[in-house]
């Protein structure tokens, strides 16, 4: 296995995190490199997704691990370019929380199942209805390519609040 990089997670507010990404158009072995580094890193954070401008790459590249919860082996799953190409009428709600906005938890609702369709790292296209929480997730992790995170989604007042405890956070994280 070749030797993975930890890399470090952008926190809110940052440009970074409402930028749009650029597509990817160059399927060479980098990629391979960036989705371990980006697989590595969410499975220390911990998390189940993570989206390549958290930490700062802006390309559409996210990953996900979608472990079933009927104790099916882990699943790592690299999307490149992806798009959601059909949501379900249903929605469903999830406290939904970021590892770009740490400890900050609020309820979201979004469609309960989605089509994606988008490139693997050989430039394959593949394509896969997502329900339960991988619906959740891959969405959440596509908003951010497209500079959207969970917190838009509040009330102006909730989402200012967070925002406020995050530039506290920074601000000690500077000086620590
Ligand atoms: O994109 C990220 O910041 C990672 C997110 C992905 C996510 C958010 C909300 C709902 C599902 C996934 C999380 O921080 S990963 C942490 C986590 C772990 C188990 C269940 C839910 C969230
Ligand atoms: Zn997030």
């Amino acid at each position: 296995m070749t030797q993975m990089t930890i890399r470090d997670i952008i926190i809110h507010p940052d440009p970074r995190l409402k930028a749009k990404t650029d597509e990817v158009s160059d399927f060479d072995a980098s990629l391979k490199t960036l989705a371990d580094d980006m697989l590595e890193t969410m499975y220390v954070a911990p998390g189940i997704g993570l989206a390549a401008p958290q930490v700062g790459i802006m390309k559409q590249m996210l990953v996900m691990d979608c472990i079933k919860e009927d104790g099916e082996a882990p699943r790592p799953m690299v999307l490149i370019n992806p798009s959601v190409t059909w949501t379900s009428e249903e929605c469903s709600t999830y406290e939904e929380g970021c590892l770009s906005i740490p400890d900050q938890y609020a309820d979201v609702e979004r469609p309960a199942e989605v089509d994606v369709t988008w490139q693997d790292l050989n430039g394959e296209t593949q394509s896969e209805r997502f329900d339960g929480l991988w619906a959740t997730c891959v969405q959440h992790e596509i908003d951010h390519l497209n500079g959207k995170l969970f917190i838009d989604y509040l009330k102006p007042l909730k989402r200012q609040m967070i925002t406020r405890k995050m530039k506290k956070l920074k601000r000690e994280l500077a000086r620590a």
